[in-house]
């Protein structure tokens, strides 16, 4: 296993599009054990594979306190999507940013499992945000994309301030 570094906003690499997964095999297995490593290590809660830059359909995330729920999505859909929720986001390609979006409340996802099994799961909650954002990685969107341009323009400024006094 391997701790991958993630890119961050704005980076150009996160506006691109995953392909779907054509087959589940050791390769995928070993990015997701991978992504698994890395979501756990930054500690986050989500990670979707556009943000170490492998454009591949494929999102982890675990929401447990104890970090004993993995779920794996690959090739997801949302078949569903019902009601309007607002949530407080953050994103470990927009590191210290915290920002509310507004998102359906309730989704029905399809995908395929880490076996390659055709799944379906309703939820709402906290995981369906992280589904939700997850998945708008994949289309290469990130949170901040919601926000108003001058919102998104002063994100811009911190993190690159950061980087400056990081140097
Ligand atoms: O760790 C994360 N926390 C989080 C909190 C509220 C809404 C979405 C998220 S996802 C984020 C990890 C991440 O950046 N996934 O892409
Ligand atoms: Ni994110």
């Amino acid at each position: 296993m391997a701790i991958l570094p993630i890119i961050h906003f704005p980076d150009e690499r996160l506006h691109t599009k995953a392909t779907p997964v054509a087959i589940v095999d050791d390769q995928i297995r070993k990015l997701i054990a991978d992504m698994a490593e890395t979501m756990y290590a930054a500690p986050g809660i989500g990670l979707a594979a556009t943000q170490i830059d492998v454009h591949q359909q494929v999102i982890v995330i675990d929401t447990s306190e104890n970090h004993n729920n993995l779920l794996v999505l690959i090739n997801p859909i949302i078949i569903k999507a019902n009601g309007r929720a607002v949530h407080d986001e953050g994103c470990l390609s927009v590191p210290g940013i915290y920002e509310a979006v507004t998102r359906a409340a309730h989704i029905s996802v399809k995908f395929l499992n880490i076996d390659g099994k055709e799944t379906v799961l309703e939820t709402d909650g906290l995981l369906a945000v992280c589904i939700q954002h997850e998945m708008d990685h994949l289309q290469g969107k990130v949170f901040v994309e919601y926000l108003s341009q001058l919102k998104q323009a002063r994100i811009k400024q911190k993190l690159k301030k950061r980087i400056r006094e990081t140097m």
